[in-house]
């Protein structure tokens, strides 16, 4: 049988060591479909229920390995339900290859069913956009793809007309006219350098140098930099401040770290943004501005340029890579002896960590979603993965996960979307088929995408589900409430869906929970369990996720919620939101 285009993609795909395709077929796919069954023995196909689920895998997949990820949809509503996912990528800078199918060329410009012009729909989401006109063109296409998706951390977009993926390979129909061939390019990337010149690196350390009460702010651009930035907050006795998705940069139970920041964070990590007098942001374009300082010393190291000081001003912006920049940076800082600051936020972490763990109590009943995170907490191994949801999950994660260890955490950090917790676990669990992955999710968000638990009992992917149902979506309902608005259309009524039976009545590990009291067992069976497992936990819906350090503001923004008629209020009250008004009135 003479070779395929569609082939000649397969076969590049592997040449990257690309080793899993997530998609779904369609009539816009079938020459690559062909293509993969012929390549099944270097390329797996992860069938999945919903493209949009693809585009997550492919996001989580990149973020967890470093390589890139692949999702593949057919034409029409098969790429337009990748969008979502894809821009979780753009966002986050993964570097990801979406591949499209496309009607025959003959047909194209006619409006023949499905014809969607997905090269312009991608237009905004994707680095590199191509249609494919001609079978010659695949290989260096495929390179050009996957080189800008590495070089820009974003998205490349091939899409291939149904006609060209079932043409003979390497054939080229036409007669050529150009003074040239096709590229011959190769399956390499080469990353550019890592290391600044060694005038910014001094430029870098003269400022830190001069910093009296110094913070470190490290995010997702510093994950692979942790022995550099422990030796660098201890070099300058300066604490360590995590952004959400740099959680995993170092441990929570680092002496050197006072945790998350914004609104999820810390009350340690405000009051140090308050008390400094020079910042380092660390591969992070952190976007929450207002919980930065306005009038410090501010150093940047980002490894890309266009993201140098694109958030607050910066006397010192450095382009280049977290963890080379350290490395050139440690030898040129002055060690300090007095470590008093450092000690000072110590403390205060102390305290925090002893507020954190009060609301970890199992007497708690309803079940606190504090406690089920610290279940998780306690249960799970020193590399485990948790892959989180958008909404009051993300505070329980951000001050219940406990990274140490291999631990690793990730989320939809700049888009923010509801629902990727299920798919990143399958993503990533794909990629480390022997470690504990867990999704951390909520009821809105699990309901969305809830058909690819199946996808990971038809793929025997062992990811473990919890699901913190509170029946609402609750982090709408308390952001309603800080603006002084009653809560409006974010109940979804009746008592908590019960969603383990959909587990067990497809041959996975289900349990509903909801008593404290049996939550530990349960989480250990799950946990244990050799093969997916989902837990279904009914929480207080009535706990909401505070922030570390309460304005007056959101205080009062309650209080006119609660004046203006807020469902439940008693219940509200009866949480510990209602000491913190009452402190405030006072
Ligand atoms: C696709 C999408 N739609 C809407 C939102 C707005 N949003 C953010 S969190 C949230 C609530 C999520 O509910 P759930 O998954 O149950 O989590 P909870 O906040 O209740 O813990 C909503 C609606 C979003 N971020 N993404
Ligand atoms: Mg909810």
């Amino acid at each position: 049988m003479a070779q395929i285009a569609a082939e000649s993609l397969i076969e590049r795909l592997a040449d990257w060591g690309v080793d899993t395709v997530f998609g779904l077929p369609g009539d816009g796919i079938n020459g690559m479909m062909e293509g993969l069954r012929r390549h099944k023995d270097k390329i797996r196909f992860v069938l999945v229920h919903h493209e949009e689920a693809a585009a997550f895998m492919a996001t989580a997949y990149a973020k967890a390995t470093g390589k890139i990820g692949v999702c593949l949809a057919t034409s029409g509503p098969g790429g337009i339900h990748l969008l979502n996912g894809l821009y979780d990528a753009k966002m986050d800078h993964q570097p990801v290859l979406a591949i499209t199918g496309m009607q025959e060329t003959a047909l194209l410009g006619t409006s023949y069913q499905q014809e969607v012009a997905l090269d312009r729909v991608f237009a905004d989401v994707a680095e590199y956009d191509q249609m494919i006109y001609n079978p010659v063109q695949i290989k260096t296409v495929t390179d050009l793809a996957i080189r800008t998706a590495y070089a820009r951390r974003g998205v490349a977009h091939i899409t291939i007309p149904n006609d060209i993926q079932v043409a003979e390979a390497d054939t080229d129909p036409w007669q050529n006219v150009t003074p040239a061939s096709a590229p011959k390019t190769a399956p390499v990337y080469l990353a550019p350098p890592g290391r600044p010149s060694d005038a910014d690196l001094h430029r870098l350390a003269d400022l830190l140098n001069a910093g009296k009460r110094i913070a470190i702010l490290a995010g997702a651009g510093a994950l692979h930099a942790r022995d550099e930035l422990l030796s660098l907050a201890e070099t300058l006795g300066a604490p360590i401040v995590k952004t959400l998705p740099g959680k995993a940069t170092v441990p929570d139970d680092s002496p050197y770290t006072t945790g998350g920041i914004g609104l999820l964070g810390t009350k340690p990590s405000e009051e140090l943004m308050e008390e400094i007098d020079t910042l380092f942001l660390v591969g992070t374009n952190f976007p929450y501005t207002a919980h930065l300082p306005s009038k410090v010393h501010t150093a940047q190291v980002d490894a890309d340029p266009t993201r140098s000081g694109a958030r607050i001003p910066t006397e010192v912006p450095v382009v280049g890579d977290a963890r080379q920049t350290l490395q050139g940076l440690l030898p040129l800082l002055s060690r300090r002896s007095d470590h008093s600051f450092l000690a000072k936020y110590q403390k205060k972490m102390d305290s925090w960590r002893t507020d954190m763990a009060a609301l970890e109590s199992s007497d708690r009943d309803p079940i606190a979603p504090q406690y089920l995170m610290s279940v998780i907490n306690d249960v799970a191994s020193d590399d485990a993965i948790v892959c989180c949801d958008s909404g009051t999950i993300a505070t329980w994660a951000a001050r219940h996960w406990m990274i140490r260890g291999e631990r690793q955490f990730y989320l939809s950090g700049n888009l923010a979307t509801m629902a990727p917790g299920l798919p990143y676990a399958i993503g990533i669990q794909r990629a480390f088929p022997t470690r504990q992955v867990i999704a951390f999710v909520g009821d809105g968000g699990f309901s969305m995408l809830m058909a690819e638990f199946l996808t990971a009992i038809h793929h025997q992917l062992p990811v473990k589900i919890v699901i913190n149902n509170n029946g609402t979506l609750g982090q709408i309902l308390w952001e309603q409430m800080v603006l002084g608005f009653p809560e409006e259309g974010v109940r979804f009524g009746g008592p908590p869906a019960d969603y383990s039976t959909f587990a067990t009545g497809n041959g996975a590990f289900g349990a509903k929970i909801a008593k404290p009291g049996d939550l530990h067992e349960t989480i250990r069976q799950a946990f244990a369990h050799p093969g997916p497992a989902l837990i279904d936990v009914n929480v207080n819906p009535d706990e909401p996720p505070m922030p570390g350090k309460v304005e007056y503001d959101q205080a009062k923004g309650f209080a006119t919620a609660f004046l203006h008629g807020q469902q439940r209020r008693a219940t509200i009250a009866s949480t510990l939101f209602r000491d913190k008004i009452e402190q405030l009135k006072g």
